[in-house]
């Protein structure tokens, strides 16, 4: 069920931090026929990600034109559309991914799209599971181990469920060849607001707990039926969720935590192990767009 607020008016709205007013810009003729939108933290990782699939699309641009950040004048994310597709940092945490969230939905929902999905695509820590797993979340979990997100509206703690849609998930699960030398699971994910105490880290700038209680909340944490821990799936399920657009997370694992806390893949390493949920979303890209 759709909640978009009813209170908007396409008319006259300024998505401040896309560069986006409705008043300058006629969304409906620049983004009417997006279909997929992906998001990752880095603005980077995203560029890489809008390339990967210009190529795997073969999606020409007009002679003389380069993929360029649209939302540059607005100095906040990077974002690129591929013809049915954008692909748009989210920066760290949840604060950053809902700004971004509430923007995107008013563009997809001013812009007219027809039933638009919304992925993000991840780095995260492992529990228990091999470093280099890819992980489609199916229930996100916050840091008090909740299956909801708790929104402050007007100072009130507001939970809203954070699920992700089921059949995404399989559609999404069955885009894993047996051929891929990399493992695709689903699971619960934790989304934190914080990379170090609030997923249990010894080697933060502060810390008051010794390596037995970590380890004694991670088993914990891993009892809930949670693979990976990062730090934007509880509010990313959530408000999808509430505002009726599917959605899903698909996390690359760099470590273990069961086993340490220090990220240390090298340069290399860490674009490899990023390229795995962009190659599954590449393939559901594929899919959804009917393309072979
Ligand atoms: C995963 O990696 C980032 C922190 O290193 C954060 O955005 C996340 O969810
Ligand atoms: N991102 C996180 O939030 N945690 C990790 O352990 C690794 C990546």
């Amino acid at each position: 069920m759709s909640r978009i607020n009813k209170q908007l008016n396409p008319e006259n709205d300024n998505l401040f931090h896309l560069g986006f007013n409705t008043k300058i810009h006629n969304l409906e003729e620049m983004f009417g026929d997006v279909r997929v939108v992906c998001m990752g933290g880095s603005a980077h990782r995203m560029e890489i990600f809008a390339h990967y699939i210009m190529k795997i699309l073969g999606h020409k641009l007009p002679t003389g034109l380069k993929l360029e950040d649209m939302t540059c004048k607005a100095h906040r994310y990077s974002f690129y559309k591929i013809g049915p597709v954008i692909s748009v940092n989210h920066g760290m945490g949840m604060p950053s991914m809902s700004i971004l969230l509430h923007e995107m939905i008013k563009l997809v929902t001013y812009a007219k799209c027809k039933d638009p999905i919304f992925i993000r695509m991840g780095t995260s820590g492992g529990l228990g599971i091999k470093p280099g797993t890819v992980v489609v979340t199916d229930n996100a979990f916050n840091e008090s181990l909740e299956n909801h997100y708790d929104f402050v509206v007007l100072g009130e703690r507001v939970p809203r469920p954070a699920v992700f849609d089921k059949n995404l998930i399989n559609y999404i699960l069955d885009c894993h060849s047996t051929k891929d030398h990399f493992e695709v699971i689903k699971g619960g994910t934790m989304g934190t607001n914080d990379f170090y105490e609030a997923q249990g880290r010894t080697d933060g700038a502060v810390c008051e707990y010794t390596e037995e209680q970590k380890i004694m909340f991670l088993k914990k944490v891993q009892g809930k039926g949670i693979k990976n821990i990062e730090m934007e799936s509880t509010l990313f399920a959530a408000l999808t969720k509430y505002a009726g657009i599917r959605a899903a997370t698909i996390c690359v694992t760099f470590i273990d935590r069961l086993e340490g806390d220090k990220v240390s893949v090298t340069h290399d390493e860490k674009i490899e192990l990023e390229s795995r949920p962009q190659l599954i979303v590449g393939r559901l890209i594929k899919k959804i767009l009917k393309i072979e």
